[in-house]
């Protein structure tokens, strides 16, 4: 049978992201952004290159755990996929994690990290998820100046040496708490004046790390995440036998195949305390803060993927007398996807540029304030766009998009994850609330959208301008008058009203970068973008109803 359908293919995708360049040329002064263009090009031409062949070669490759040696020893010992060693050489050699603690380019040091993370995560199968874990532990251990642990653990965690630099794991879910972590059972038990963890680790990603930070009941201490403690616990000893730890299997999950994700044993494992012997929780947060930032800046990545697959795939497929991209409603689809894409890009980086200004030391004011809220924001909204985009993307394609061998269906499987893992969709709400009554974040967000919409000239972004600033206004009304006449009401819609002010948030966003745009490149892409997101609409406490909640799922 002759071959007789042309595949999408891919360019350099940092040459063919015009969302990406125009923002950069936005944040960055032009010297910079100069020094840093090479670098982003050579890791958008890998993307649609060398990694992406091996990631295709790789496509039915999984990690493979061996718990025996033929002679009855217990080994455990996990072998990962060519792709995923490839892809810690990449992610070593360019500096995904050593970026922003080597700090080159100041406050610009986190954008110019997670514009690479951008074009590599897509190719890499979610190697992601060890340097997401890797550089919420080097932030972590920073945060917590344990000097004995930053000193033997932080030069590695950054290194840019393949061989020698570690990867970490972050070991927080145990049977009885996924997201209620403050139930969790293992104990540290401290014997000869050091501690020892027992316990069980249900849900333990990249098994393969050289440490990981986790949590652990001091003996004696009380229930919750005040009575767990944070330690630091180095996986191997000095000859390369795991520490107490037994790996019982691998899980068997929907996507990140490529990600060996282990349940395991704890018993006798050497711990050290990081910082103190409670507050767990509050003492691991950087690292979730971290973590959930890569998970944004991954949601992105992915949808960009989708989109630029669905773009080409127009120009090749020809249906009803004509290539797809002629076809009203398959551009009025792709167009939404684009959309979406655009305005979680803004979403997103405003978190990591954030990032960057608090750890170059510039983030005044009640700033600080709003980027614990946006970190959330921005990983909660993104990883529901990644998931509609990645489904509507296979749609696209027809029937090759739900084909395992055309490599598409692993953009809805990975996608998946994102919503979940840090943190699910309902939980991160929870913590936007808990954000907005212990801060001035609140205020600070609806400043910065009414900044933002106020700076816009431009008659066509008038619309979505207001639109974006009509939401975050009744957002902030409905909590408010909630507080005040149905306290009870608030938890009910904690998601509804964090999807508002993230989709408020990043049309805002969006727009201004379209005023941008139009001013400085002549360009009414991102304007388009603007008006379309703002379509598809960004309010969602219209369909709240807590009644027929009860109804429909309580009732018989
Ligand atoms: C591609 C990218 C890949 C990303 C990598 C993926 C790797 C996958 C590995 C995992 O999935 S690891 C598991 C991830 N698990 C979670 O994310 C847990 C989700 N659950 C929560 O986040 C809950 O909200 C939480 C466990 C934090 C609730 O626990 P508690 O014990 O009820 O905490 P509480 O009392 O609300 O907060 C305790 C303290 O921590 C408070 O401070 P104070 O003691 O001063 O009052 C909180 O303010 C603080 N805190 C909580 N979350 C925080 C935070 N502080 C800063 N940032 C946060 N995010």
């Amino acid at each position: 049978m002759a071959f007789f359908q042309d595949p999408p293919r891919l360019g350099n995708q940092f040459a063919e992201d015009r969302v990406l360049r125009s923002y950069l040329t936005r944040v960055m002064p032009p010297e910079v952004q100069r020094e840093l263009t090479p670098s982003l090009e050579a890791m958008g031409a890998l993307a649609a290159g060398p990694l992406l062949e091996l990631q295709r070669a790789d496509r039915l490759l999984e990690p493979t755990l061996t718990q025996w040696d033929a002679w009855g020893n217990r080994i455990d010992r996990i072998e990962l996929t060519p792709l995923w060693r490839e892809a810690q050489a990449v992610a070593a050699r360019e500096g995904l994690v050593a970026t922003p603690y080597e700090r080159r380019h100041g406050r610009y040091s986190r954008v110019h990290q997670f514009a690479l993370v951008h074009l590599f995560h897509p190719s890499s199968d979610i190697y992601t998820c060890p340097l997401a874990m890797t550089d919420g532990a080097a932030k972590t251990l920073l945060a917590h100046g344990n000097r004995t642990l930053v000193e033997r653990a932080v030069p590695r965690l950054t290194s840019r040496e393949p061989a020698t630099m570690w990867t970490s794991g972050q070991w927080m879910t145990e049977r009885t708490g996924g997201s209620d972590v403050g139930r969790s059972e293992t104990i540290a038990r401290q014997v000869d004046g050091a501690f020892q963890l027992h316990g069980v680790k249900w849900f333990t990603s990249a098994a393969t790390s050289e440490m990981a930070l986790t949590l652990a009941r001091p003996e004696g201490n009380g229930p919750g995440g005040k009575g767990l403690a944070l330690f630091y616990v180095e996986t191997r000893d000095e000859r390369g036998a795991l520490n107490g730890i037994t790996l019982h299997r691998l899980k068997e999950k929907l996507g990140t195949r490529k990600l060996p994700t282990a349940e395991l044993t704890l018993d006798g494992t050497p711990a050290v305390p990081v910082a103190g012997l409670a507050d767990g929780v509050r003492n691991i947060a950087p690292m979730l803060n971290v973590t959930r930032t890569w998970n944004a800046v991954s949601a992105v990545a992915e949808m960009r993927r989708a989109v630029a697959l669905a773009r080409d795939w127009g120009r090749r497929r020809v249906a009803f007398g004509g290539p797809l991209a002629e076809k009203p409603l398959h551009l009025q689809t792709v167009a939404a996807l684009q959309a979406e894409y655009e305005a979680a890009f803004q979403l997103t980086f405003f978190a990591v540029e954030l990032l960057g200004r608090e750890e170059a030391g510039e983030l005044g004011g009640s700033d600080a304030a709003l980027l614990r809220l946006v970190t959330p924001l921005a990983k909660l909204c993104t990883g529901k766009q990644a998931v509609a985009v990645a489904s509507e993307t296979l749609e696209v394609f027809g029937g090759a998009g739900y084909v395992e061998d055309t490599g598409l269906p692993r953009l809805l499987r990975d996608s998946q994850v994102l919503p979940i893992w840090e943190g699910t969709t309902n939980v991160l709400s929870l913590d936007v609330l808990r954000v907005i009554q212990t801060s001035e974040a609140l205020p600070a967000l609806l400043a910065k959208v009414a900044a933002l919409t106020g700076a816009v000239r431009d008659a066509r972004l008038a619309t979505p301008a207001g639109i974006a600033l009509t939401a975050v206004d009744r957002a902030t009304a409905w909590i408010t008058e909630t507080a005040a006449t149905e306290p009870a009401l608030i938890e009910a819609g904690a998601r509804h009203f964090a999807t508002t002010l993230a989709r408020s948030l990043a049309l805002s966003l969006l727009v201004h970068h379209a005023q941008w745009s139009l001013d400085h490149e002549g360009d009414g892409s991102a304007a388009a973008a603007a008006r379309q997101f703002a379509r598809a609409g960004v309010d969602r406490l219209d369909d709240l109803d807590l009644g027929d909640a009860r109804l429909l799922v309580q009732e018989a």
